[in-house]
């Protein structure tokens, strides 16, 4: 109870900061852009993850604030980096079921008009979970977003609901493969074999896969091998600061 108090006041006393983790290209290891990852920094308790609070922003109903922040933080380092002559390629950033409402259309459009940013330059992750709701309503939220350009990416792949029927029904443009699945590669035969099927469904249903949670060279070789296009794990990058993140960011040619 004392953390949900505190989460409460934690936006307006700054507390929440953004931390970026680099999306690489498969192959040649080229950054295109990055993960964004909130972190609480509590007065007394340290660093929370948001593996504790967003489940407690989502049951109070503070993550449509706790969101909203996100990307209005989001889209101004996005004009703040174009204005130093900087290429920060494309922000994903996660949303949440709640989020994923009519609203979150019109914050969206504000925010890129506002700060007048292309809004291909955003990425929204959502997990599977967001088909827990009316589905012809998600349909045209996502319909909606992609209209403007938003690109939109399925998170934790292979975690959640198992009927693959929503990947022709909903127009994703990539698939995040969960960390879980990239644990055990490449000893991990069953593993590997679901890598390869799922690389080659998306594939086929024209999404870019982007593998998670890659620490180990081995890992990185085996889903290179596999044709996976994009990929993310400490092996990479660590998810860093926005200072850090901005010092690895090249000049606009
Ligand atoms: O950074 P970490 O591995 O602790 O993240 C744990 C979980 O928190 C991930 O599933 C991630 O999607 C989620 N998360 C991180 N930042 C945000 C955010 O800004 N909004 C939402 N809704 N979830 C986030
Ligand atoms: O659910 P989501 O995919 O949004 O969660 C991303 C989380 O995964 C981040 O909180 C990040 O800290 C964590 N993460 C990123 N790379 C790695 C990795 O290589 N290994 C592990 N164990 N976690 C990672
Ligand atoms: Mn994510
Ligand atoms: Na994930």
């Amino acid at each position: 109870l004392q953390l949900e108090q505190d989460l409460h006041l934690a936006v307006e006393r700054g507390e929440l900061e953004l931390y970026f983790q680099p999306i690489v290209q498969a192959g040649h290891c080229r950054p295109i852009g990055a993960e964004v990852l909130l972190r609480w920094q509590h007065p007394q308790n340290g660093t929370i993850n948001p593996a504790t609070f967003i489940p407690l922003a989502e049951a109070t109903g503070l993550i449509i604030p706790i969101g909203d922040w996100v990307l209005q933080q989001a889209t101004s380092l996005l004009r703040h980096w174009l204005d130093l002559g900087l290429a920060p390629g494309t922000l994903a950033i996660n949303i949440s079921r709640l989020q994923l409402q009519e609203r979150l259309i019109s914050v969206i459009q504000d925010l890129v008009t506002e700060h007048r940013i292309p809004a291909n330059m955003l990425e929204l992750e959502m997990t599977e979970n967001i088909l827990l709701d009316d589905h012809a309503k998600i349909s045209e939220t996502l319909d909606q977003l992609q209209a403007m350009g938003l690109k939109l990416s399925l998170d934790d792949f292979g975690t959640g609901y198992s009927s693959l029927s929503y990947l022709r029904r909903f127009s994703f443009d990539a698939l995040k493969i969960d960390r879980s699945f990239i644990q055990g590669l490449p000893q991990d035969q069953d593993g590997c074999a679901l890598i390869g099927a799922i690389v080659v469904m998306a594939h086929r249903l024209g999404l870019r896969v982007v593998a998670e949670g890659v620490e180990t060279i081995e890992q990185r070789d085996f889903l290179q091998q596999q044709g996976c296009d994009y990929l993310q794990g400490y092996l990479l990058a660590r998810p860093m600061t926005v200072d850090a993140y901005q010092a690895t960011l090249p000049s606009q040619v």
